[in-house]
């Protein structure tokens, strides 16, 4: 069994794309919401903050001004943290996910391929998916490649080839959404197994199984991702928290003897680029 000796990267995922205030009345979806809850997860170890935006209802957006708002208030409120932006979802079309990423977070995610999520369809064309990663990669924003079944391994390979994206990757497994592939550890196993050398990664495994697939993602040597996004029970039958959940994955953590990553550590460990201003 290998030992481990890089410090773990903790993702707080707050707030997703799908969840409503009425399933949590706690589901941060305002800036300032988003920001204490930003807040409170940093304060629990948590370097990195991955997020949806929302509008005024509650429904996502890639309005740039609601977009900046939330940067703002995460920025004002903690710092340090490094910002996670989603580009992915049903509705938005690419030249929107790309004005978003103008606005530079410092790391973006990037959803390689077309599947069925559930009941819908997730759109994410070669061409268009392509544009996005040139954006990415001329702004200096660092793409979190979505993994959502073997298949999508391959492409992301394909866009190193291409000159598209650059290694050391980074990689989110995401296991247990119906259109990929099942929560299992055969899965995750199979999947670490396949990554190229060097790469960075982390489990998203969905709901009932979160816990379970992130711990044995962290004892295998992953960084480690929670939040209201992929679990918003920390028990069952009883909601959870942003700051509640990662306090609970920082133990797993510690308890495997492993440190967490500080912001500035994780730059190094993610080797995320210094973010270069928008072409006016
Ligand atoms: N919601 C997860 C299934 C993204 O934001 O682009 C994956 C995710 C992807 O977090
Ligand atoms: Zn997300």
């Amino acid at each position: 069994m290998a030992v481990f000796t890089d410090p773990v990267v903790v993702t707080c995922a707050i707030n997703g794309p799908i969840a409503t205030k009425q399933d949590h009345p706690g589901l941060p979806t305002e800036p300032e919401e988003v920001a204490a809850a930003a807040e409170a997860a940093y304060k629990e170890g948590a370097a990195v903050v991955h997020t949806h935006v929302r509008d005024k209802e509650g429904k996502p957006t890639v309005d740039k001004g609601r977009v900046k708002a939330y940067f703002q208030a995460i920025k004002e409120r903690v710092p340090n943290m490094l910002i996670q932006l989603s580009t992915g979802g049903i509705e938005p079309t690419y030249a929107d996910r790309a004005a978003q990423v103008e606005l530079l977070p410092r790391m973006a995610s990037l959803n390689p391929c077309t599947m069925s999520f559930v009941m819908a369809e997730f759109r994410n064309p070669p061409k268009e998916m392509r544009m996005l990663a040139a954006k990415m990669k001329e702004l200096g924003v660092k793409p979190e490649l979505e993994i959502y079944d073997y298949g999508h391994l391959d492409v992301a390979m394909s866009l190193v080839k291409e000159g598209l994206i650059v290694e050391p990757l980074s990689f989110s497994i995401v296991l247990g959404v119906a259109g990929g592939a099942a929560a299992t550890p055969a899965n995750l196993v199979n999947i670490v197994n396949n990554l190229p050398k060097g790469a960075n990664w982390q489990v998203i495994a969905i709901g009932r199984f979160n816990l379970p697939l992130t711990a044995m993602g962290i004892a295998m040597g992953g960084n480690a991702r929670t939040g209201l996004e992929d679990t918003l029970q920390i028990r069952k039958g009883v909601l959870g928290d942003n700051g509640a959940l990662t306090k609970r994955l920082v133990g797993i953590v510690k308890a495997m003897e492993r440190e967490i990553a500080t912001p500035e550590q994780t730059v190094k460990i993610l080797q995320l680029p210094e973010p270069k201003a928008a072409k006016a």
